[in-house]
């Protein structure tokens, strides 16, 4: 499946604006014929947004079942003879679509896209009424996993992860139209032989075997480097500009789908040469060591939710360059398509994770309020959940094989680790992973309930991912104890002979609040606490890489451990900075200036 784009062949029409909008508080939707399209009561709705910090009626923020979306689209006249499609981004957690009463098809999982063919339902230059129906609830067969249980008011939604459950159409929807005979996928992949970049293209059409494939390669200012044709390829870059960290050169793909001289189809990739290793215990970008400097984030803003925005987005970017991160990972959940493209132009470099988060439901429960449950059952994580997991990792790669951007593919955040079942779950995803895409690492992210010793599947991983709170949830306010337990934790890991990558550490941090003796929330104290981990990493070499819990404060479910939200922010949830962000950024200048040998920027 491929973005929607505008070419000499393709066209494509946002429906983003203002929807109508019904939550469905009696589950009566279907049986009155909402589908239709004459959503009785609607109100206004944002297209992209969560919409629960839209409607103010705490019943309305906190449901859990269908939300209704409706709009009437007019399909453009010129897309006669077209295959005709709608992209949806995102639909959080899963939809179902109708047209002028027609369903049309559904899909399963909130932070990936999925398209649907109209051709057959629409015509050209007519109007009609297009229904979503959203469903937001979390089972424990979905990804995220989540319960619905009884409690003494009715049902209540649980979950198992440490971020407020947004839902709606979190990003834009598209309308598109595509020639009936036409690309329907390219995978790129990268190889280097000296300085020559080796591009591999392979090519999927629609149909028939004697149409053309042909490719042209160019460079950032439009000169043609390199050309080819067929369905599988490889074009040449002598001299090529490599893809790094920090720089993100992209070089275009133009695939022309032909018929003797007749253009049929034209699709435009970015492409970036790079290559990505692990050696040992070091992680090797084009041959060269990197050392992981950046944070976990969260798509989450005040008012909008986990809606895709530019400008937002922009912002976090900016945030990042300013101290001089250079890399994140998508923590808990795929990001937008922007989001991606943004971070192969700009040379940040990614950690991809599929949204299987809080498949650890023993933790989870006692986190987030909830009962305990096993994680793995007939009842709780099953066969079907497996299936849906499987499913996920195949639709993220497929989405992101080709972002120069991602080095690393998580498949999970802190699940279950360190039981036989957690083996038999596990085993077949790191399999399903490699299959999809056999040129990037794998890995998953370990917290600390498995530590060094009890972790059996860091054994399927070829980076080793932690996430670890010492002085923060394990030696609270001590961190000379935290230094020590940490240090030989730690060491533990090194001796496995793999790449370290430390994905979370954080401290809850309340804005304002100072103190000359550093005690937990104080922003005093979180930048003890950073400091005190940076001695840790620095003193073990197999450690390749700090991403911070978390680049913002953000939205969580209401619980005594949080203060309006996870407050691990080094920003503010408006990003502003916190005081230990001015130690950082003094960290992360100084260590890319070395790595660069060159000067440190003054601040
Ligand atoms: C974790 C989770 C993350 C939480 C964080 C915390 O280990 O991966 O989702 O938000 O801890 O702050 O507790």
């Amino acid at each position: 499946m491929l973005r929607p784009q505008d070419t000499a062949t393709r066209e494509r029409k946002r429906l983003d604006g203002l929807w109508d909008f019904r939550i469905d508080r009696d589950g009566v939707g279907v049986e009155q014929g909402w589908q239709d399209g004459a959503l009785p009561e609607a109100r206004a709705m944002a297209v992209p947004a969560s919409y629960n910090e839209l409607v103010l009626d705490p019943g309305d923020r906190e449901f859990f079942g269908d939300l209704w979306y409706a709009t009437t689209v007019r399909i453009p006249r010129g897309w006669q003879d077209q295959r005709i499609s709608l992209y949806v981004e995102s639909a959080t957690h899963r939809a179902t679509v109708w047209l002028n009463g027609h369903e049309i098809g559904s899909h399963e999982g909130g932070y990936l896209p999925f398209e649907l063919d109209l051709t057959d339902a629409v015509e050209p230059g007519q109007e009609c009424r297009l229904v979503i129906k959203v469903n937001n609830t979390l089972t424990f067969a979905s990804i995220p996993p989540g319960v619905v249980e009884d409690g003494p008011t009715g049902p209540r939604q649980r979950y198992f992860h440490d971020f407020y459950n947004y839902a709606g159409l979190h990003r834009s929807v598209w309308l598109t139209a595509t020639p009936k005979a036409r690309i329907e996928d390219v995978l790129v992949v990268i190889g280097l032989d000296a300085d020559t970049g080796l591009v591999d293209v392979r090519t999927t059409t629609s149909e028939a075997d004697e149409l053309r494939t042909a490719l042209v390669l160019s460079d950032a200012d439009g000169q043609e480097v390199a050309s080819g044709q067929g369905s599988q390829a490889q074009l040449r870059v002598p001299a090529v500009e490599l893809w790094q960290p920090g720089r993100g050169y992209l070089y275009e793909l133009t695939i022309r789908l032909t018929d003797r001289d007749q253009l049929l189809d034209e699709y435009r990739l970015p492409v970036g040469v790079r290559t990505v290793e692990v050696r040992g215990t070091q992680f090797l970008i084009n041959g060269e060591p990197f050392y992981f400097t950046g944070f976990g984030m969260h798509e989450d803003h005040a008012i909008v939710g986990k809606q895709h925005n530019d400008a937002l987005m922009l912002r976090d970017f900016a945030c990042l360059e300013w101290i001089g991160a250079n890399s994140i990972r998508t923590s808990h959940y795929p990001y937008s398509e922007e989001f991606m493209e943004h971070a192969d132009r700009t040379g940040l470099v990614v950690i991809d994770e599929t949204p299987a988060v809080g498949l650890n439901l023993g933790i989870g429960g006692g986190l987030f309020g909830s009962q305990g449950y096993p994680t793995f059952s007939a009842e709780t994580v099953n066969e079907k959940t497996q299936a849906n997991h499987a499913q996920v990792i195949r639709e993220l790669i497929n989405r992101d094989r080709n972002h120069p951007s991602v080095v690393l593919w998580s498949i999970a955040n802190e699940p279950e680790s360190h039981t036989e079942e957690s083996v038999h779950y596990f085993e077949p995803l790191f399999a399903e992973a490699r299959k999809a895409d056999p040129t990037r690492p794998v890995g998953f992210v370990n917290m600390m309930l498995a530590r060094h010793g009890d972790c059996r599947l860091a054994q399927f991983a070829d980076v080793i991912m932690l996430n670890r709170y010492y002085g923060w949830y394990a030696f609270t306010g001590d961190l000379a104890a935290a230094e020590q337990a940490w240090t030989a934790e730690l060491n533990g890991w090194a001796g496995d002979g793999k790449p370290i990558i430390i994905t979370e550490y954080g401290a809850d941090t309340l804005d304002g609040m100072h103190q000359l003796i550093a005690q937990p929330w104080s922003e005093e104290y979180q930048q003890q606490y950073l400091e005190m981990n940076s001695r840790v990493f620095d003193g073990i070499d197999a450690v390749v890489g700090e991403q911070v819990w978390n680049l913002a404060d953000f939205a969580t479910t209401a619980g005594i451990i949080r203060v309006g939200g996870n407050r691990k922010g080094v920003f503010t949830r408006d990003r502003e900075p916190k005081l230990a962000a001015h130690w950082l950024r003094r960290r992360w200048l100084d260590r890319k200036a070395a790595d660069a040998q060159v000067e440190a920027p003054a601040d």
